[in-house]
C-alpha cells in the first residue's frame, strides 16, 4: 500500500496519555468508588442482571484497590457497527496496555464484527500489524460489522469459541446497541462461569452514547471537525460568489450533536436541531416557513444566499413524519413476503397508499416520489428505514423552492433563491483522528485493558476531564448495567442503554439558541479550518465546544 507522507508522519505520533497510565500502568489498583450510579437499579434490571448488577464505578490509583494482575492475558477485539475515527488506537492503546502489563500477553482480533465471533473468524494483532495502523482512521485493521449478538444461542456459541481458543476476555468497540449487548452478553458469562470477562468501550461518531461518566463517544471529535470545515468553505464559497442556498444534511442517527457542533463552529443562517423539533412537535411545513422566513428577510438586505444544516435525523423527528415511517415500518415487516413479490414502485406505493389510513395515505402522496421511494427502501437489521438514505435536504430544498415560486407568483417575494444540496456523513467516519481522537482513543484502549487485568466484567471504559489537557484526564470503568434502563420492547421489559439526545436545556443548545437570531439574518459565518495536527495545542489538541460547554 502507498503511505502519503502525512500518514508517514502520524506513526511519529505519540498519542498524549494521562500521566498514570504513561508511566506506571502495572502499578495502578482499581478503587470503588462511593460516587452513585448512572441511573437507580430498577428491580426490573436487578431481576435480569442478578449477577452483574449494583457494582460500583472503579477509578485508578497506584497501589490502592484491586491490584492489576501480573500475568500473560489473552485478549480478544471486535469493532461494532460504523467506522469512526480512532478505532485503531483503542485497538492499539489495548494492546500496549495488555503488554505493559505483561509482556506475553496477546492480543486477537474477530473479522467484521460481531459476526466474527460467530464464524470464528479471528486474527492475532501482532505488534507489526498494530504499529502499521497507528493513528490512521477506518476499521479495516479487522472491519466491523452491525451484526447483534442478543440471543441466548450466540452467547452459547461465544462462550465455545473463547474456551476453544483459551480467551480471558471480549472488549467490545461500539455503540449504545453493542454496550448493551455486551452488557447482557457480561451477564451470561458470569452466569455461565466461563471466567470470560466482557468489556466495552464507546464509540460512534453521532455522539449519543454518553452520561455522567463517560462524557463523549470518540469519533465525533473528528467527523464534527471534518464536517464543520467543509460547511466553514462552502458558508464561505456562498459569502463570496453570492448566489446560492445551500442545504446541508450531516449524519447522526438519531441525534443531532453533530449538527449543533457544526452549528457552533460554524454559525450557518438555520441549523434544526431534532430535538428541538420533536420537542415542539413541529411538522414539515413549520420548519418549511422558518427556512423561508430566513430567505425572506435576507433577501430584503440584498443577500440571496445562506446556509441551512439539516440533521440526518429529523425526517423520523418530525411527529408526523415518524407516524409516517412507523407505520410503513410496521406494514413492511408484517406483508414482508408479500410485498418483495412488488417489483415496481408504482405498485409498491399503490398497495401502501392502500394500507394507510387516510391521513397518512395523505402525507405519503404529498411527498415528491423520490422520498417515497426512499421510504420504501430496504430496512435496517432492527426493521427501521435507514435514514442516512433518505435525502430530507432535497425534500426541504423541493418544499421550499415551491413556496418561494408561489410568492413570487404572488408578487410577495422579489429576490432569487438558487440552491444546492450537500450530504456530508461517509466523509468524516475514517479521517485521520484528530490528536484528541488519538488521545482519547489510546487512553481508552489503555484502560480497557487495566480493567481486564484488574478483573473486571460488564464495564465501559470510562475516562473522565475530557475538556482538560489530556495528561490530567482521569481514567476509570462505569458499571454498563449502571447505565441502563427499561423499555418495552416487543412487549416485554427490555433493558437498554438509552440515546443521549441533545439536551435542550444544556449549555450547548443554550448558547445556539442566544445566538441563532443574529446568525440567521446576519452574514456571521465562522470558519474553523482544517483539523491540524501539528502546532500549538490551543489549535491541535482542542476538543469539541461541546465538550468545552458542557464541562464549563
Ligand atoms: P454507529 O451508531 O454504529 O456508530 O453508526 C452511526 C452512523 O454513522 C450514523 O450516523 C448513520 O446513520 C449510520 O451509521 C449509517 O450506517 P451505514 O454505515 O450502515 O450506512
Amino acid at each position: 500500500m502507498s503511505i502519503s507522507p502525512l500518514q508517514q508522519e502520524r506513526y511519529q505520533y505519540e498519542p498524549k496519555v494521562p500521566t498514570a497510565l504513561a508511566e506506571r500502568i502495572e502499578k495502578l489498583g482499581a478503587v470503588e468508588s462511593d460516587e452513585p450510579l448512572e441511573s437507580e437499579i430498577s428491580d426490573e434490571i436487578k431481576k435480569q442482571f442478578p449477577h452483574t448488577a449494583g457494582r460500583p464505578v472503579l477509578r485508578f490509583r497506584a497501589g490502592e484497590g484491586r491490584a492489576a494482575e501480573q500475568r500473560p492475558f489473552r485478549v480478544a477485539v471486535i469493532l461494532s457497527g460504523g467506522q469512526a475515527p480512532g478505532g485503531h488506537n483503542v485497538i492499539a492503546g489495548l494492546f500496549d496496555g495488555l503488554k505493559k502489563v505483561h509482556p506475553d500477553s496477546q492480543l486477537f482480533g474477530f473479522q467484521n464484527g460481531p459476526g466474527g465471533i460467530l464464524d470464528d473468524d479471528c486474527i492475532e494483532l501482532t505488534a507489526e500489524l498494530v504499529d502499521a495502523y497507528r493513528n490512521t482512521g477506518g476499521f479495516d485493521i479487522i472491519g466491523s460489522g452491525r451484526t447483534k449478538l442478543e440471543s441466548e444461542d450466540q452467547f452459547k456459541r461465544t462462550a465455545e469459541v473463547f474456551r476453544k481458543r483459551n480467551l480471558d476476555a471480549l472488549v467490545v468497540i461500539g455503540g449504545d446497541d453493542s454496550n448493551t449487548n455486551a452488557a447482557v452478553l457480561a451477564e451470561y458469562m458470569e452466569r455461565e462461569q466461563t471466567g470470560v470477562q466482557v468489556i466495552g468501550v464507546p464509540k460512534t461518531i453521532d455522539g449519543d452514547l454518553k452520561s455522567r461518566y463517560v462524557e463523549a463517544s470518540f469519533g465525533f471529535d473528528t467527523a464534527s471537525k471534518t464536517y464543520a470545515e467543509l460547511i466553514g468553505n462552502i458558508a464561505r464559497d456562498a459569502n463570496s460568489a453570492r448566489k446560492y442556498w445551500h442545504f446541508i444534511k450531516l449524519m447522526g442517527r438519531s441525534a443531532s450533536h453533530i449538527a449543533l457542533e457544526c452549528a457552533l463552529q460554524t454559525q450557518p443562517n438555520v441549523c434544526i436541531i431534532s430535538e428541538e423539533v420533536s420537542e415542539k412537535g413541529q411538522t414539515l411545513d413549520e420548519i418549511v416557513d422558518q427556512i423561508v422566513t430566513t430567505i425572506v428577510r435576507r433577501a430584503k438586505r440584498g443577500d440571496n444566499f445562506g446556509v441551512v444544516l439539516v440533521p440526518e435525523g429529523l425526517i423520523e423527528a418530525i411527529p408526523e413524519m415518524n407516524a409516517l415511517i412507523s407505520a410503513i415500518n410496521e406494514l413492511l415487516g408484517e406483508n414482508e413476503r408479500y410485498f418483495a413479490t412488488l417489483k415496481t414502485f408504482e405498485d409498491q406505493a399503490e398497495w401502501i397508499n392502500k394500507k394507510l389510513d387516510r391521513d397518512r395515505s395523505y402525507l405519503f402522496s404529498t411527498l415528491p416520489s423520490e422520498i417515497q421511494r426512499q421510504l420504501l427502501m430496504d430496512r435496517d437489521p432492527h426493521g427501521n428505514v435507514q435514514v442516512s438514505r433518505i435525502d430530507t435536504e432535497r425534500l426541504l430544498v423541493d418544499m421550499v423552492d415551491t413556496r418561494i415560486n408561489e410568492m413570487k407568483t404572488a408578487g410577495s417575494f422579489h429576490g432569487r433563491f438558487s440552491h444546492q444540496d450537500h450530504f456530508f456523513g461517509y466523509e468524516g467516519r475514517c479521517a485521520f483522528p484528530s490528536n484528541f481522537d488519538a488521545d482519547y482513543c489510546q487512553t481508552l484502549g489503555m484502560t480497557a485493558g487495566l480493567l481486564i487485568a484488574c478483573g473486571a466484567n460488564g464495564y465501559i471504559s470510562a475516562v473522565r476531564g475530557l475538556a482538560r489537557p489530556s495528561s490530567e484526564w482521569e481514567p476509570g470503568g462505569v458499571p454498563l448495567v449502571g447505565m441502563m434502563t427499561i423499555e418495552r420492547r416487543k412487549g416485554k421489559p427490555t433493558p437498554v442503554i438509552k440515546k443521549a439526545l441533545v439536551d435542550t436545556s444544556d449549555k450547548p443548545f443554550r448558547r445556539f439558541e442566544e445566538q441563532r437570531e443574529t446568525w440567521a439574518v446576519e452574514t456571521s459565518y465562522r470558519s474553523p479550518g482544517a483539523i491540524q495536527y501539528f502546532g500549538p495545542p490551543a489549535i491541535a489538541d482542542q476538543p469539541t465546544l461541546t465538550i468545552q460547554l458542557e464541562h464549563s
